[in-house]
């Protein structure tokens, strides 16, 4: 009887405790790395953006090429770009439009390792695409496991609509800075603005900045 008053209270306290602490571990479970730049949203749709329509590229017939300053060309094919080392990268993608889709699985090469011989003093990287796309970026962006040229999405091969065979996929920028189709990088000294660059996207497009438009 002694024992009642003080069991009720401790009991009570127990659960409000607990309470409190599932709630919290639950609201840490159900959204474990999930996180949105300013101003974006979530979506579980896949949305397909292109500027025109979708070029019908055949992987027997698609080419990389990589110019460097110097004007040395590099060239793959579906061939040698799949006999390359292969990485399933999963990231968060987020679009200028302000939809963003959280752990997107992909297969393709990184930048890195496609770009490991080729011998460049370049600050910038122009991409274009099959279709007359481009797209400009610092290289640095491209390298030190930051990007990768894409073949696969969700296991499967990549839809022409998404980019297919081969795209670009450089997630920490804004996703225009993925040009689909792929075809060309030229590196140089000079930043040349690409497709929305020129206009009135912003030059760089780094979502966590909400870097969108000109001036931003
Ligand atoms: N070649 C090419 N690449 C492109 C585009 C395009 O119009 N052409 N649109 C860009 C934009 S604005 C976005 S948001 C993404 C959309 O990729 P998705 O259609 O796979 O969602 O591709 C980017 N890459
Ligand atoms: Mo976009």
């Amino acid at each position: 009887m002694s024992q009642g008053p003080s069991k009720t209270p401790t009991t009570v306290e127990d659960a409000h405790n607990v309470d409190h602490l599932s709630r919290f571990f639950h609201g840490r479970r159900a959204a474990p790395d999930k996180k949105l730049p300013p101003g974006q949203y979530e979506t579980n749709g896949f949305p397909v953006l292109s500027a025109g329509p979708t070029p019908r590229v055949n992987r027997d017939t698609w080419e990389l090429s990589v110019t460097t300053e110097t004007g040395t060309r590099h060239v793959w094919d579906w061939t040698a770009l799949t006999a390359l080392p292969s990485e399933n990268p999963t990231v968060d993608l987020h679009c200028v439009t302000k939809w963003s889709k959280f752990e997107t699985h992909w297969q393709g090469v990184s930048l890195d390792v496609l770009l490991a011989d080729v011998e460049t003093a370049a600050e910038y990287a122009l991409v274009s695409s099959y279709g007359g796309y481009t797209t400009n970026l610092p290289l640095e962006d491209l390298l030190d496991g930051k990007a990768w040229i894409v073949y696969g999405y969700d296991g499967e091969d990549l839809d022409p609509e998404h980019g297919g065979p081969v795209r670009l996929l450089v997630p920490h920028l804004y996703l225009w800075k993925s040009a689909k189709w792929v075809r060309g990088i030229e590196l140089g000294d000079d930043d040349t603005p690409g497709f929305w660059e020129s206009a009135g996207y912003h030059n760089y497009g780094d979502p966590w900045q909400e870097q969108r438009y000109w001036g931003d």
